[in-house]
């Protein structure tokens, strides 16, 4: 899955990708270098970000979902929590939702539930503006792995088909570098939640973290995080680097005997 930020103040490549002809540039770009899906976002979810409105976010994303739908032969995924911006993506040619809130705002398991495409439910303690600030656990996995179960079976009683729906543990949302590692470490434990598992780790600051690296310069560490991920059981990785980290899986494929 290669990362689209539409927004003035992604981390990494902050308002670099706002203008749409330089969107869709770049979305051809991360289909050529072998992405399977564009996950397109119009909110930053950094920690620390400021929410945006409504408006604002359908200003921001629908105008590329529009151009890209058509132009590329790969899915797009919007990457949103609010059931507007769902509504709007997916008429504008979205096929998937990604959501780090995992449906849990007011209306939103419905109206993915009556938009019937892909989704994905991500973990997050608290939200994007205050997230980092003193994150706790007794037991990150088992707390992590309990709440995307739960939120399949929110799923589940709306109508959702299982089969259509990834689940991911949430790096950096809500979660210290140890946190951070423990779920990398046992990623397999989420293998039998009934839902495939998707990884973003790419360019985070845990990785900024154990290198000493700015996030422009993570890519050896994006890489590696990202082969283990699914050398884990991953079968979707999040990522900037969609070259590099397309070669990189094909040798843990080949290793593994995998043709994820
Ligand atoms: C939008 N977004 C930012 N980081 C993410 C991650 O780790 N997973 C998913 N699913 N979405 C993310």
């Amino acid at each position: 899955m290669g990362i689209l930020n539409v927004t003035p103040d992604s981390f990494s490549d902050g308002g670099r990708f706002l203008h749409r002809d330089a969107a869709v540039s770049r979305a051809i770009a991360m289909q050529q270098a072998g992405a399977a899906i564009i996950d397109i976002g119009g909110e930053s979810t950094r920690p620390g970000a400021q929410p945006v409105s409504v408006d604002e976010e359908i200003e921001r994303v629908v105008p590329v979902i529009e151009a890209l739908h058509g132009e590329l032969d790969i899915p797009l995924s919007v990457d949103t929590s609010k059931p507007e911006v769902m509504v709007e993506a997916v008429k504008a040619g979205a096929g998937m939702i990604n959501d780090v809130n995992a449906l849990r705002a007011q209306g939103a398991v419905q109206v993915a539930a009556e938009l019937g495409v892909p989704l994905c439910l991500m973990h997050m303690q608290g939200e994007p503006r205050t997230m980092q600030q003193a994150p706790a656990y007794a037991d990150v996995v088992a707390e992590v792995r309990a709440f995307l179960l739960q939120r399949l079976a929110c799923c589940r009683e709306a109508g959702i088909a299982e089969d259509t729906v990834l689940v991911d543990p949430g790096f950096g949302f809500g979660k210290t570098l140890e946190h951070n590692l423990a779920l990398l470490r046992n990623l397999h434990q989420f293998a039998d939640v009934g839902a495939g598992v998707l990884a973003g780790i790419s360019r985070k600051s845990m990785l900024g973290a154990l290198t000493g690296r700015e996030a422009h310069d993570r890519l050896a560490a994006s890489i590696t995080a990202a082969a283990l991920a699914v050398e884990r059981g991953a079968v979707m990785v999040r990522v900037h680097d969609v070259a590099e980290t397309v070669d990189a899986l094909s040798i843990v494929n080949a290793i593994t005997g995998s043709d994820r």
